[in-house]
């Protein structure tokens, strides 16, 4: 059985062969070089002569492709074939010739590995002389790596950001999404948790940025599972603890083992939209208004424009992506306007606040815009003597509640899983929490009658009973703190 495969030949192809340790019984070659041919034929290698980017020519199978003509455009030509033919395979190509740059990406965008003499040979003049030629040898690596691992996956893939995620870990989500749509594979983003800062939702609002709750996947459904801007699953995510992980792209130094068949963590960089920006620029693909938008400000925020842990990556990637950067949009995420529907929600909650010792909750009713909840409880800590507050309403047959917490030692996540996990679902974190619960049953009052009193009631005794009698709180994941 033929597992590696030899397309087009040049000096370089023939070393190749010749350099195998594995002998060569399982080497097919295809050429239509009559000279390198008979070459081939006398050092025992099985040889087709035919054209190397006809796919008609080659083998059923092949583990390894390794694509070794001189003349560039050939190259490209016989990749490009045995990638289709083998979804899988190892693909191994050599840019022949005076590659034109776009011949290069080419190459990068369905080969493994590329082999470029002139660079390695410049590389390696540059580390003999002492001089910095500018990249290390894995920068080159990268891409075509996880290019590979896309690929190679069997169905879509799944971008899972942090929870709670900023706009760096929503960015980083998409554009490696937009990187798997590229190669082929379709992919999802999807997040745990709240997105809870204004300036966030004002940033998936306005730009309209396609992101799911992990409630809403199935993971199931996914053939690959990324990571964006952590690096564990189960930790700091909403993902089972220890789900395998395909991909995993971030900046901050793990405090764990990472497993995944693709990692790039990179503590260097200010930002993992400052790696993904590199892979889309890499791969010629010019990102679009939105997703570059949001990749812009994901680096502003995550280096405190530009002053905190900066690298000149950073400064690389804001530079290339400004021409594609929406800035009237930008404007708008960074001094985001109160909506009537936050107005109204806050003014209800106010309202009809329900003050028990430092802890306020509050029944705003029928809310047309899950986001008001969050503000609300953002904005109610802000009263005096209140350290605990829980803002709730519903909408589509659903009650949602969203928890703050500051100077306290009080978990609110403990506090919602202990008062809603049971009905419904709820999670987060000491200071940031969030609960939904279907109405169910509470819904078979009679249509005319106000639903409000009813959720108010039912909620409201939970939680405080919740609050007043902490659950043993779980150490599983004690000492990790949300990043980004
Ligand atoms: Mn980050």
């Amino acid at each position: 059985m033929i597992r590696r495969l030899l397309l087009g030949c040049s000096a370089v192809g023939s070393a190749l062969v010749e350099r195998g340790h594995e002998g060569t019984d399982d080497v097919l070659a295809v050429t239509d070089d009559t000279g390198w041919a008979s070459t081939l034929r006398d050092r025992g290698v099985a040889t087709v002569e035919a054209d190397p980017t006809d796919a008609g020519a080659y083998p059923d199978h092949a583990a390894v492709v390794v694509v070794a003509d001189d003349d560039p455009t050939r190259n490209v030509a016989a990749a490009s074939a045995a990638r289709e033919r083998y979804p899988t395979a190892m693909i191994v190509a050599h840019v022949g010739t005076a590659p034109t740059a776009d011949q290069r990406q080419q190459l990068r965008s369905v080969a493994d590995r590329i082999v470029d003499p002139v660079e390695a040979m410049t590389a390696r003049v540059c580390h003999a002389v002492g001089v910095d030629d500018g990249e290390a040898p894995e920068d080159d690596e990268r891409l075509p790596r996880l290019v590979g691992t896309i690929r190679r996956l069997d169905g879509p893939l799944l971008v899972v950001t942090h929870d709670n995620p900023d706009p760096d870990a929503i960015a980083s989500a998409l554009g490696l999404a937009r990187i798997a749509e590229t190669t082929g594979v379709s992919a999802d983003v999807c997040y745990g948790g709240e997105i809870s800062h204004q300036e966030n939702r004002a940033m998936v609002n306005l730009l309209d940025l396609p992101l799911r709750t992990v409630e809403e996947v199935t993971l199931d459904d996914y053939g690959g599972i990324a990571l964006v801007d952590h690096s564990r699953a189960g930790i700091n995510d909403s993902l089972p603890e220890g789900t395998s992980v395909d991909i995993v792209i971030d900046h901050h130094p793990p405090r764990g083992p990472v497993t995944g068949t693709f990692v790039d963590v990179r503590p260097d960089a200010g930002a993992t939209s400052t790696l993904i920006e590199e892979y889309l620029s890499r791969l010629g693909v010019e990102p679009d208004r939105a997703v570059a938008t949001a990749l812009l400000y994901g680096i502003r925020i995550d280096t405190r424009e530009f002053t905190r842990e900066m690298s000149i990556p950073d400064f690389e990637a804001a530079a290339s992506l400004l021409p594609h950067v929406d800035e009237a949009t930008l404007e708008r995420v960074e001094s985001p306007s109160m909506s009537q529907e936050t107005l109204r929600v806050l003014a209800t909650a106010i309202d009809r606040r329900d003050v028990r010792g430092s802890a306020v909750a509050s029944c705003v009713g029928e809310i047309g815009d899950r986001d008001a909840l969050a503000q609300a409880a953002d904005r109610l800590l802000d009263m005096d003597g209140i350290s605990v507050t829980f803002v709730y309403g519903y909408t589509d047959g659903v009650i949602y509640g969203s928890a703050r917490a500051r100077g306290t030692d009080r978990d609110v996540g403990e506090v919602l899983r202990g008062a809603l996990g049971g009905p419904g679902s709820a999670g987060g974190h000491a200071n940031m929490a969030g609960a939904q619960v279907p109405l169910g049953i509470l819904e078979a009052v009679s249509d005319d009658e106000d639903l409000t009193p009813v959720v108010e009631e039912y909620v409201r005794g939970r939680f405080f009973a919740a609050l007043a009698d902490p659950p043993t709180p779980a150490t599983a994941e004690a000492g990790e703190e949300p990043s980004g």
